[in-house]
């Protein structure tokens, strides 16, 4: 995002837009942004914050968890992408995380976050995430932070508008950023078939109330255009759905140009009570697709890939009602719902002004039919009939919207980079302050909800020029925190973030802190190969796979003496940490190994597999220093030719009999 906005956006608009707009479009320098009131975003050692700030790593494909005021960044959780500092996606038990039905996808783009809620409230339970790339949608569990669920998104490309929450967590939602041929299509046709071929695709994904399980409930089949952002209604909204399109034109080469060739894109309005009652009525068609579902079991410590085939697929043709088009100026990007439901805002990146719809009379041009005609059969509503009005000269390239809950929005400027608040009433200009530089998304926390939480607004910027002492060719994104209590907004904090942030959101710590889980108790773990106590280490042979039930606990491995693997035996290392204490993870690594360390947590089993390289004595260790003993928790393990008879042994604290093979030739597979 960081190059391509910079690029295009610089030549092509930046001109054109200092010309429209009377902004000042000179950059501002580091100078001018001295300044920010450090005693208000000062933790003092051993004080907690009192937000936690869950902010999306962009294509690192993790979430990072930071505290606010502070900025200090706590935790780095792996969603889409392997982690080697906590085995995730390298373990046997994880990798199947990353399967999708195109195998193991190990990285993905992640964007948007969404915390779970209760009546339009953030209920601290879990927050998605989106996989842009390979389209998935993943459930993070805030007692553990740690990935829960990863959902495959059929009959989609690019999954950027998501993960978008209802109030009640009732769906988070999936629409498909390209538009490409259906999966149960011949997708082998012409690019430029485009319009004939490729068809855009929103999922409904439903939420168990209890587990958090995700499920497709449904999918929308929608015109070809390519889905940008959306927010669900709430309140006197709830039951609807917004989301921004972009290439209304359908343009599939050049798009920079062939995309902004219309005045108007649209916000799609999708009425999904009414499309549950088709839904129920029987109106659904299913469709053949392959996805994959990926589900992290908590007693058995391992997670299981399965591969579904089915998808319910209801079409705008057969569902009348369901689904009308808002015009909104010049490739909208944000679509926000302000606090109360009542207004929805949307910002069209080459837009001279934010246009702010109001749901009243979205409903009422509908009960009216004050269409404009239709597109693709889904009637397009006239645009002075949903306006409430629009904020005339905003700033440039506004992108995203937050809410105080005391009437103001405050929206994000790429192009400008700026910040304005703006009071949604009477949509005047109330005050605006630089950020550095070029902000995507911001945050307020509660900000997204019907009852937002104020007081601090974080903005996240791609780019940091002369900000940090520079890092080479690539310089940190960054995050600045401002203080949002008063009439003006007052810089604070800047601090730099980990990958390239775009949306966050921050939740009071109270919610989350109090019921983090501390250990998983041993006695629940159903892992196939735990091993409850030192007394059920062993280890057995099944044809060239060596298993080894290991115990970690302070400060030793059992075993920790390993002899009779053979060269090119497939070794792998079920390694139980049997601590019942919070905090006492043990690490688990071993010399050569092709994939990465595993961090075992208290009462947990983790499997690492290892494969028998070359002949010699291999020297394994746990990683995090546990005790004062940390170093001396090691072991060996001897690999022997295949042909020799160096028999299965292991042990702890005692010596097996020094039994020496006599050297024999090595066999023709030996030679590596
Ligand atoms: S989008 S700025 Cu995914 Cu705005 Cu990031
Ligand atoms: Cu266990 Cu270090």
């Amino acid at each position: 995002m960081k190059y391509h906005y910079f690029k295009t956006y610089t030549v092509l608009i930046l001109t054109f837009a200092c010309l429209v707009s009377m902004q000042s479009c000179k950059p501002r320098t580091a100078q001018s942004a001295a300044g920010g009131d450090a005693s208000k975003s000062f933790v003092a050692p051993g004080k907690y914050d009192e937000f936690y700030n869950i902010v999306s790593g962009g294509f690192n494909g993790q979430v990072a968890v930071y505290g606010i005021p502070s900025g200090r960044l706590f935790r780095i959780i792996p969603v889409f992408s392997q982690s080697p500092e906590s085995g995730y996606g390298f373990s046997e038990e994880t990798k199947p995380m990353l399967n999708t039905s195109h195998g193991f996808v190990p990285w993905d783009d992640q964007h948007h976050i969404a915390l779970s809620q209760t009546k339009g409230e953030h209920d601290g339970r879990w927050f998605f995430a989106n996989g842009n790339n390979t389209p998935r949608l993943a459930r993070i569990d805030l007692t553990t932070f740690r990935t829960a669920e990863i959902l495959e998104i059929p009959n989609s490309a690019g999954n950027h508008a998501s993960p978008f929450i209802t109030e009640n967590s009732e769906y988070v939602v999936a629409a498909t950023r390209f538009s490409v041929p259906l999966d149960d299509q011949n997708g082998d046709v012409p690019i430029n078939t485009y319009k004939q071929n490729f068809k855009g695709s929103i999922s409904f994904i439903s939420v168990n109330p209890t587990s958090g399980e995700m499920n497709i409930a449904f999918q929308i089949r929608t015109p070809g255009v390519n889905f940008d952002l959306s927010r669900a209604g709430k309140g006197k909204s709830h039951g609807w759905f917004f989301f921004s399109c972009y290439n209304s034109e359908k343009a599939n080469t050049l798009l920079e140009v062939n995309a902004s060739a219309k005045d108007k894109d649209f916000v799609m309005a999708v009425n999904w009570k009414k499309a549950e009652e088709y839904l129920s009525a029987g109106k659904a068609k299913k469709q053949s697709v392959k996805y994959a579902h990926n589900v992290y079991d908590e007693n058995t410590h391992s997670a299981t890939s399965t591969i579904k085939t089915e998808v319910l697929v209801l079409d705008p043709a057969d569902c009348p009602g369901m689904l009308y088009l808002i015009p909104c100026p010049k490739s909208p990007h944000g679509t926000d719902v302000d606090p109360t439901g009542e207004y929805i805002v949307a910002s069209g990146k080459l837009a001279a002004s934010i246009p702010v719809f109001s749901f009243t009379k979205l409903q009422k041009a509908i009960a009216d039919k004050a269409f404009d005609g239709e597109y693709d059969g889904i009637p397009v509503i006239k645009y002075e009939a949903a306006l409430h009005g629009e904020v005339v000269k905003p700033g440039l390239g506004p992108l995203h919207t937050e809410f105080d809950g005391l009437g103001n929005g405050y929206t994000s400027m790429f192009v400008s980079s700026e910040i304005v608040k703006w009071n949604i009433a009477d949509l005047k200009v109330l005050d605006r302050v630089p950020t550095y530089y070029s902000i995507g998304h911001l945050s307020v926390p509660g900000g997204p909800t019907a009852k937002p939480h104020g007081k601090y607004m974080i903005a996240y910027n791609k780019i940091t020029k002369d900000r940090y002492l520079p890092t080479g060719p690539e310089l940190t994104q960054s995050a600045q925190l401002f203080d949002i209590s008063g009439e003006k907004m007052k810089l604070l904090l800047d601090f730099p973030t980990t990958g390239e942030p775009h949306y966050a959101e921050a939740i009071p710590a109270a919610l989350i802190s109090g019921k983090q889980r501390k250990i998983f108790k041993i006695e629940e773990n159903t892992h196939p190969y735990a091993s409850k106590g030192e007394g059920q280490a062993k280890v057995e042979r099944k044809g060239n796979q060596v298993h080894v039930w290991m115990t970690a606990i302070r400060s030793h491995l059992t075993p920790d003496n390993l002899e009779g693997v053979k060269l090119g035996d497939e070794v792998y290392f079920h390694v139980t940490n049997l601590e019942q204490d919070w905090d006492v993870p043990h690490g688990f690594a071993i010399k050569g190994a092709n994939n990465a360390e595993i961090l075992i947590m208290p009462g947990e089993t983790q499997t690492l597999k290892w494969v028998a390289d070359r002949v010699g004595i291999f020297p394994f260790y746990c990683t995090d220093f546990c005790s004062a003993l940390h170093q001396e928790m090691q072991g060996y393990l001897r690999v022997s030719p295949v042909a020799s008879n160096t028999a299965l042994l292991f042990s702890t604290g005692t010596n097996k009999p020094a039994v020496s093979t006599p050297a024999e030739p090595a066999a023709e597979g030996d030679k590596k």
